[in-house]
């Protein structure tokens, strides 16, 4: 039997663990794609304390996309309306760095973006942040994150002073009750479900509640399902609290001693009675009630949430007042309790920790910090003042910069903004006006290709060696096991090579993966999201690491019982020395009087509401088997066949009135643009609120990009943009063709082979 490579899946955050076997590994025939490619095998890794052996469709099937449509070569066009021609490193390099220089001469380096992705290692994200940043000293980096947690990521950093889940997934077995609240866990990320499932059916006592406006595979198990109105989470929130309030449910040792700001929160949730909150979300008041009821009655109450909560023009309020129900309650610090955001993609933890947004550096720092840049600068080996003290662009500021022809280079790595961006006709266009586009991903064509100037064929999963950081903190080491494609290379090794070309050779002398962590964690030392102890030598070795803050780790207790916070207050509960799975667990925080914020706010609603013209809101999410773009889910047969078409669901209501019936298509228009989609007729979604998935740009079927529909508003704080909901009509067609598997676009494409 051949070696076997232990790693960690590419897909989502819940981050499992895969053992990978060489192809024919056994003595079998070996297993081939349906292109004649020999095929890995995968198992769950038993050993992955995140997934204990657990995988899902898309990890199991992963390596069956690794060798389709790849990008081999870079290659390279003069303007958009020619054809690409392949060209060596050397050139593409060469062109690159002498337009770099161009553009550091006549506007400056702030003319110069990059836009990145949480499926970058945690190296490709450090080194692009080095010569981003660092060398170039402009903070134009964002990554897709800014779609995705960036509400997260401010929620945590105003209620605690810092970034980082402070839960882990032990707590799923510890809880007494989940709230799961704009996410459809069991389809996005399944193997954290499966863990809560397990203890949910196991133990009777422990509760389920799903707050979503559909009711989704998650829903369906729940003991209580809130399908509120889409954008009403804050008056659920407050109206959960103002309930409690009545009852004299709430902490009030935690909050005297471990927060400020209570007074203003109780005087905002004074305006949240039942009546009117279940007159806003749209549900009854025994509903409401029950919920508060879980809440009061439970020792350990788990939140997980992901996009129904941070894609919202009000994404970092309602993280935060989500976090108010944790520390009202004290639900907070203590096994089986806290808020847990689920992270979306392999390694958007990692991203966070490298400083991989617009406005933060490596090390949970902030460009606005001048002790911040001061100490990265000098870790770096650069002058004083180098690192700009202004944020960068973020997404969305990148697509109005070309608008305005400010952006004069945009470099794009493993994301595909094409589709995948809001406002997608205003981003296209936004796009032809690019001066320069570098495309650097792993596939080839894929919908943003269309809009390069260069494509930069990258070393995709498998094929280069790295480390993730999942929901959890647990950083697992990727090692590469296949050789990538033609002459692609590592994202990092890329960057790599333009830094030294622009002349910063010590800067970038990296001999491996391996010599960047290393640098790296030197960033996280004495931080909130200390790694210091962590290396590929050591993952190699011991297996997977969970990061946690050493000045904070004395207390871990796996169970407890009522008076937790009383006795750990008066010292009666022993400080035993042990790692802290958990953050906080000293009940410090990283605020500058270590209490956690209370925030005040009231509930806005949609940035863009239903009206007599677009009488409907749009939500758009996931499906359980593709992944995003589906550069490689769209090349699985098996997942292909689960989920062939896109469609949109509609309550039978809706439909009687449209006087549609299952199949039939519907036109669905919003201020911004149109597109078509067979209905779906069910009860699973709520009346006057439609759902499409966000899997099919327009290599995969005709009309049917959800994003041409979305807007750019965006939360003020976050800059996360509103992708979940929008004003839409919804027009019947009749006599339009079956629905295409695949556009034209599709059986064009080849991969650029020589
Ligand atoms: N299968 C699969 N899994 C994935 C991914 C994938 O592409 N495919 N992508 C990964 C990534 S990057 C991410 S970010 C995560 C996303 O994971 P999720 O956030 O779980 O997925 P979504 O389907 O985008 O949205 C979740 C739910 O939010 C609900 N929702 C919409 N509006 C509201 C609202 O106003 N309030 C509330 N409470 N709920 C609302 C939607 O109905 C939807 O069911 O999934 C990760 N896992
Ligand atoms: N309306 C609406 N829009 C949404 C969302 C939504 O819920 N609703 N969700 C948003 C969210 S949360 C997210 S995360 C985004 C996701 O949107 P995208 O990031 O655009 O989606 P992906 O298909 O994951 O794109 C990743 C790209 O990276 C490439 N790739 C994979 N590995 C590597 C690598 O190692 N190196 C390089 N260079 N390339 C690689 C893949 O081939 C693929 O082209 O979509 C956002 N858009
Ligand atoms: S749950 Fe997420 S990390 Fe685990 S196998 Fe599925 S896609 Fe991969
Ligand atoms: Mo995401």
């Amino acid at each position: 039997m051949s070696e076997s490579f232990k790693t960690l899946c590419p897909y989502c955050g819940v981050g499992c663990g895969l053992e990978v076997f060489p192809p024919a590994a056994s003595g079998r025939a070996t297993h081939r794609d349906n292109q004649g490619n020999p095929i890995w095998k995968v198992v769950g890794d038993k050993s992955h304390p995140s997934s204990q052996g657990m995988v899902c469709v898309k990890g199991a099937t992963v390596t069956e996309s690794l060798d389709k449509n790849r990008l081999k070569y870079p290659m390279m066009r003069d303007s958009l309306s020619e054809s690409f021609r392949e060209v060596s490193w050397d050139e593409a390099f060469e062109k690159i760095v002498s337009r770099i220089q161009k553009i550091r001469e006549s506007r400056g380096a702030n003319g110069i973006c990059m836009y990145g992705s949480g499926q970058f290692q945690t190296e490709d994200y450090y080194i692009a942040q080095k010569l981003i940043k660092g060398c170039l000293g402009t903070n134009n980096f964002d990554a897709n994150s800014r779609l995705c947690m960036s509400s997260a990521v401010a929620g945590y950093m105003q209620s605690f002073g810092a970034d980082g889940p402070p839960c882990c997934y032990s707590d799923l077995e510890l809880t007494d009750c989940a709230f799961l609240i704009g996410t459809n866990t069991a389809e996005c990320h399944p193997i954290v479900f499966n863990r809560l499932r397990k203890h949910h059916k196991k133990n009777r006592h422990v509760k389920m509640i799903v707050v979503d406006p559909r009711c989704t595979k998650t829903a369906e198990v729940a003991d209580l399902h809130l399908a509120i109105n889409p954008g009403t989470d804050i008056d659920l929130l407050n109206g959960i609290a103002h309930l409690l309030m009545g009852w004299g449910a709430f902490d009030s040792l935690f909050i005297d001693e471990c927060t400020q700001g209570f007074p203003d929160y109780a005087g905002v949730i004074q305006h949240y009675p039942p009546e009117v909150v279940s007159q806003k979300c749209g549900i009854g008041i025994d509903q409401l009630e029950q919920a508060a009821r879980y809440w009061a009655d439970s020792k350990k109450v788990l939140s997980l949430w992901s996009m129904g909560i941070n894609q919202s023009q009000e994404g970092t309020a309602k993280v935060r007042t989500l976090i108010n129900l944790h520390l009202m309650t004290g639900n907070i610090c203590k096994p089986g309790a806290g808020p847990f955001s689920l992270t979306g993609q392999p390694n958007a933890m990692g991203g966070r920790e490298a400083g991989g947004l617009a406005h933060i550096l490596p090390g949970y720092r902030s460009v606005k910090n001048a002790q911040h840049r001061a100490e990265v600068e000098k870790l770096w080996g650069l002058n004083p003042g180098q690192i700009s003290r202004f944020p960068g662009r973020d997404a969305w500021s990148m697509i109005t910069g070309l608008e305005t022809g400010e952006v004069d280079l945009l470099w794009i790595a493993a994301t595909n903004p094409a589709v995948s961006m809001p406002d997608l006709h205003r981003t296209k266009a936004a796009l032809l006006k690019s001066p320069f586009t570098i495309y650097q991903d792993a596939y080839y064509p894929t919908e943003t290709s269309a809009y390069a100037h260069i494509l930069l064929p990258a070393a995709q999963w498998s094929e280069k060696t790295g480390t993730m950081t999942n929901s959890e903190r647990v950083v697992t080491l990727c090692p590469k096991f296949r050789e990538p494609p033609g002459v692609a290379k590592a994202d990092w090794e890329i960057f790599a090579e333009v830094g030294r070309r622009l002349g910063f050779h010590q800067q970038f002398a990296f001999a491996d993966a391996a010599a960047v962590h290393r640098e790296f964690v030197q960033f996280t030392r004495d931080r909130p999201c200390d790694m210091g102890e962590i290396s590929h030598e050591k993952l190699a070795e011991d297996g997977p690491m969970q990061w946690y803050d050493p000045q904070k780790a004395e207390i871990e207790i796996e169970d407890q019982d009522s008076g937790f916070f009383s006795s750990l207050l008066k010292g009666l509960i022993k400080k035993e020395p042990l790692k802290g799975k958990r953050l906080y667990t000293d009940l410090r925080f990283h605020t500058p009087d270590g209490r956690a914020k209370f925030a005040a706010y009231h509930s806005r609603g949609l940035a863009e509401p239903p009206c007599e013209e677009y009488p409907f809101v749009l939500t758009v999410g996931r499906l359980y088997g593709h992944w995003h773009t589906q550069t490689r889910t769209g090349r699985i047969e098996k997942i292909v066949k689960m989920h062939p078409h896109p469609f949109i669901e509609i309550h039978p209501r809706d439909a009687a009135k449209l006087e549609i019936i299952d199949g039939d298509w519907i036109e669905l228009r919003s201020r911004r643009g149109k597109a078509r989609f067979p209905a779906k007729v069910t009860k699973a979604i709520a009346p006057k609120t439609v759902f499409v998935p966000m899997h099919w740009g327009a290599l995969w079927a005709n009309d049917a990009e959800a994003n041409v529909l979305t807007h750019p508003a965006a939360c003020p704080i976050s800059l996360e943009p509103e992708l979940k909901a929008c004003a839409v009509q919804l027009v019947p067609v009749n006599s339009l063709p079956e629905p295409s598997q695949h556009s034209e676009l599709m059986s064009v494409s080849t991969s650029n082979q020589r």
